[in-house]
């Protein structure tokens, strides 16, 4: 069965193009792939996409008939489902699971909270914005030095194998500086954020959805499509609880 990747080009729906284009890489053979591209000026809303994500946001997986929601669980589902060293399938499948965890649980929702205050959300005072703002940059400094401390164990996030959980955290870390949040106090996190970059999987699955030389700079353009379409995403007045 085809796999139906329903994602967009943002940290989170990168990580499953990545995924995708890392198993090719590493010679796994997969099925037919189609990308639905979620454009997140309302498409989340709809009753169509409601049915596949109650959740309303992107990446959703839909396999099998099964329809998997939350981006690292779509990528212990790929994991799973096409063994390679990305996800150990053995014991040592407890190193990876809790920092997968730990990406959707932390880095997540700080990284993504402390760019929306910085560069998205309008409807709000700078001084309204000034205790989360420090509050989420604080956060994010701090989960920068864990993964400090990971790297002074070995040469990736749970182990000496790239897997899952470093593509789950790179995928926010590498926009820190459109989050303005300064890694480069911990060269170790600097360094490991480049030679991922340098993986030809990497540079695949992060293409997906914006132009070739807008990778890792947008232009002014799209720094201004972002800012209006992340400042709709993350204004209080999107948000709906009436399903
Ligand atoms: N925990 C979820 C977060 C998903 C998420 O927040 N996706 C964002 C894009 S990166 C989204 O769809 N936002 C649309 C919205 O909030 O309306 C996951 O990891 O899949």
């Amino acid at each position: 069965m085809s796999l139906e990747v329903h994602t967009g080009p943002t940290p989170n729906g990168w990580k499953i193009t990545i995924m995708l284009e890392e198993l090719k890489e590493a010679g796994v053979e997969l099925p037919e792939i189609n990308v639905h591209t979620v454009d997140l000026s309302g498409h989340q809303y709809t009753e169509e996409y409601i049915a596949i994500n109650p959740n309303q946001k992107l990446p959703t997986l839909v396999h099998n008939g099964r329809s998997i929601i939350e981006s690292c669980a779509i990528l212990q589902y790929l994991g799973e489902t096409f063994p390679s060293h990305l996800f150990p399938t053995n014991e040592r499948r407890w190193d990876v699971i809790p920092w997968l965890y730990w990406q959707s649980a932390n880095i997540g929702p700080v990284f993504g909270n402390k760019l929306s205050y910085t560069r998205y959300i309008t409807d709000a005072t700078d001084k309204q914005k000034a205790h989360p703002m420090e509050r989420f940059g604080k956060e994010a400094l701090r989960l920068v030095s864990v993964i400090d401390y990971q790297l002074t164990k070995h040469a990736y996030l749970c182990g000496s194998q790239y897997t899952v959980a470093d593509i789950a955290t790179w995928c926010w870390v590498r926009s820190y500086k459109w989050a303005k949040v300064d890694i480069t106090t911990k060269p170790r996190v600097v360094e490991w954020v480049n030679r991922i970059r340098g993986r030809p999987g990497v540079e695949r699955g992060i293409s997906f959805g914006v132009p070739k030389d807008e990778i890792d700079k947008f232009s002014k353009e799209r720094r201004r499509q972002y800012k209006k379409g992340g400042d709709g995403v993350a204004s209080n007045k999107s948000l709906r609880s009436d399903l």
